[in-house]
């Protein structure tokens, strides 16, 4: 009983801070995507071929969550991005208090996209508010097209869906059609996006839906 009390007040603590989060975010006009995935989906991958596609077009921002070392920051560092790695010690998802005190390091002006990247769990995160604009989950076709069904959380709690690593479907047994089908069942309004990071098939079409929504904050 007590255990469900305290869980209940951490959430709550969680959704105040989340809240301020998304004032300041409105308050400044930036589109913010907290991107969910398994580990090792292809999150930051996407984030390199975003910023590559943009060729500093757009102003951007990251926050890189992982639970151990700054790889991640580095690599989109390459990009000539402002990024802020948290180190969450062991923690399987960023918190909203994690994301406030980051946002204290960042030069946020002119930044028009704020991408947040998760820690690599596709369950925990469903669960914490960030205050971002929308949650985009990364699902790699090397994980299997029966995930959305066991995993609907994170599928529920996102407005969009990244396919990632298409270009590996002919040696998997992940049907594609199967996979969008358990996705949309699960939330029929999921904007889809079938990506190969590693040919860059589909990217353009990611960046120009980002382009939209950095420019319109919303
Ligand atoms: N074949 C193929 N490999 C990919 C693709 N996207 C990413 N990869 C590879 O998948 C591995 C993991 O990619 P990351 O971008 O590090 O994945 P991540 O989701 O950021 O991982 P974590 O941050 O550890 O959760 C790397 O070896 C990538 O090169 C893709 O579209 N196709
Ligand atoms: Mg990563």
């Amino acid at each position: 009983m007590s255990v469900i009390t305290i869980e209940r007040k951490v959430l709550e603590k969680n959704d105040d801070i989340a809240r301020r989060n998304r004032e300041l975010f409105r308050d400044r006009g930036i589109f913010v995507l907290n991107l969910v995935s398994s580990p090792g989906a292809g999150k930051t991958s996407l984030l390199e071929r975003t910023f590559q596609q943009f060729q500093s077009s757009i102003k951007a921002a990251v926050i890189e969550g992982d639970v151990q070392t700054d790889l991640d920051a580095r690599r989109v560092a390459e990009y000539g991005v402002s990024v802020i790695q948290i180190v969450t010690l062991g923690g399987c998802h960023l918190e909203a208090n994690l994301v406030q005190d980051a946002l204290k390091q960042l030069n946020l002006d002119g930044v028009e996209l704020l991408f947040i990247e998760n820690v690599g769990n596709l369950v925990c995160p469903a669960g914490y508010d960030l205050g971002e604009s929308i949650k985009v989950v990364v699902l790699s076709t090397t994980e299997g097209d029966d995930k959305p069904l066991k995993y609907p959380a994170m599928f529920r709690n996102s407005s969009v869906l990244v396919i990632n690593k298409i270009d590996l479907i002919p040696y998997l047994d992940c049907d594609l059609n199967v996979l969008k089908n358990n996705a949309l069942q699960i939330n029929p309004a999921l904007k889809v996006f079938e990506i190969s990071c590693k040919t860059g098939a589909g990217v353009p079409e990611w960046c120009n839906w980002l382009r939209q929504r950095g420019a319109s904050g919303l």
